[in-house]
């Protein structure tokens, strides 16, 4: 009996947190495929070798690589988004994209936004050829 009073309050909790998001958050929560270049996010906003592209790649790769959040600039609205792994772990993204850096790929996950800040939660990577 004990357990399926805990059970019953789990689940009306779980109610409870999903009847309380906004819309503009359960939008957040649809998954969406975006198309982009990965970029390493300091280099992209300070424009420091062009910033991007082919003459940025070995400077993505290093940034990234040395732990400079990883980002990607939507090609249809070049929207710019920090990166992370949808994962339970704790890692960042950088040790998955690293290696397309400065290439284009289909990112699959949520865009969210809160406080101005742009992050795309992805669960899957495709490279773009
Ligand atoms: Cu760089």
């Amino acid at each position: 009996m004990k357990k399926f009073f805990v059970v019953l309050t789990a689940g009306l909790l779980g109610l409870a947190i999903v009847f309380t998001l906004t819309a503009q958050e359960k939008k957040a929560m649809k998954e969406v495929t975006i198309t982009g270049e990965i970029i390493d996010t300091k280099c992209y906003v300070t424009g420091m070798m062009g910033g991007r592209g082919e003459e940025h790649k070995q400077c993505a790769i290093d940034c990234i690589k040395g732990g400079l959040p990883v980002g990607i600039v939507e090609n249809k609205t070049d929207k710019v988004y920090v990166v992370v792994a949808r994962s339970p772990s704790m890692k960042g993204a950088n040790e998955e994209l690293v290696e397309y850096a400065a290439e284009r790929v289909k990112l699959t996950g949520n865009a969210v936004e809160k406080g101005g800040q742009k992050l795309f939660v992805y669960t899957k990577v495709e490279k773009v050829e």
